[in-house]
């Protein structure tokens, strides 16, 4: 199995297990994950980054596996004191999770931009697989709903998804720049993973950023998307509703068509195989709900080896 220069996408949650599946059988500095940052947002004046976040925790080992966001061995004196206030209390900050933000608001503040942060971060925690911003600039997701444009997190903590999505949009993609090693990683990449995250709201804003589909599409390495639907049910989030609600199927084969010709391998849930049979991608069939370590060592080793099967 040739597992030279990994370049994996990912959004929260999901692509985070697969991720950490992804760093426990990809040599060490031949792992790079792209993170979005369409969720990330300013709140109690701090810079939060969730994405990136979950990435950080999951691999380092440091995730909160009750919650899928946040650290593990969570306190929440904070948050509790700035209820008390009366403050706003919809987006919980652990007391753990607090000091990244503090921390990374404040080196933002004084010129350090995201990229150079996270790299930091990501070294004090011990973690080898490099983690890059999709990029540097400040780009937002925005929900239209049917009381008009919402941020992101207000539709999907504060509202809980409950808001129906007729469209959305990536504020500042068109104007930003790939983050520094981006770009280079995906033109030497020897393999890229979409991981199996919403392609909506955590694929898409990547793709978004100018530059960055088509060097995917130009790098000539094999793309292998993992679906994040199963048998018409995502495994966590709102991928399926949305996706009904813009219209589309809510099915691995929605997924694939949603990603086109982009990719050239794509792996499903045994039970999904026979409804994607038609698609141009290759396809393997597999077990991609990844309830412990092992399923995610297992599904990356999968990954890596439907890659390899492309590349014969
Ligand atoms: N998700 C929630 O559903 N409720 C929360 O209170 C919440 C807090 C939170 C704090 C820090 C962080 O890094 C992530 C957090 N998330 C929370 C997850 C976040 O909303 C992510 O954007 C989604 O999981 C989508 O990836």
């Amino acid at each position: 199995m040739s597992i030279k220069d990994v370049v994996a996408l990912s959004g929260g949650v999901g692509g985070a297990k697969l991720a950490l599946g992804l760093s426990r059988v990809v040599p060490s500095g031949s792992l790079t994950v792209i993170a979005n940052t369409g969720d990330d947002f300013e709140h109690l004046g701090l810079s939060i980054c969730p994405d990136i976040d979950t990435l950080t925790y999951a691999l380092a080992g440091l995730d909160n596996p009750t919650l899928g966001w946040g650290r593990r061995d969570e306190t929440w004196s904070f948050m509790e004191s700035v209820k008390a206030l009366g403050g706003e209390d919809w987006f919980r900050l652990g007391d753990r999770d607090l000091a990244v933000h503090v921390e990374r608001t404040r080196r933002l503040r004084s010129g350090e931009t995201l990229s150079q942060i996270t790299t930091d971060f990501a070294a004090k925690l011990g973690i080898g697989a490099r983690i890059l911003p999709m990029s540097d600039d400040r780009v937002r997701t925005r929900v239209l709903s049917d009381g008009g444009w919402i941020d992101f997190q207000d539709y999907f903590v504060r509202q809980q998804c409950r808001p129906v999505v007729r469209a959305l949009s990536f504020d500042g993609a068109p104007e930003s720049r790939p983050a520094p090693g981006v770009m280079q990683a995906l033109q030497t990449a020897g393999t890229i993973v979409i991981c199996p995250s919403n392609p909506f709201i955590s694929i898409e804003p990547i793709l978004a950023v100018p530059g960055i589909r088509d060097a995917i599409r130009a790098s000539g390495a094999p793309v292998v998307a993992v679906s994040p639907i199963i048998g018409g049910k995502a495994v966590k989030g709102p991928t399926a509703k949305m996706m009904a609600e813009l219209g589309m199927e809510a099915t691995a084969l929605g997924v694939a068509q949603r990603y086109g010709n982009m990719i050239s391998g794509y792996v499903v849930e045994h039970e999904d195989a026979a409804s994607v049979a038609g698609i141009a991608a290759r396809v393997t069939a597999a077990k991609t709900l990844m309830l412990s370590l092992e399923d995610r060592e297992t599904l990356a080793r999968v990954v890596l080896e439907a890659a390899d099967a492309l590349r014969r």
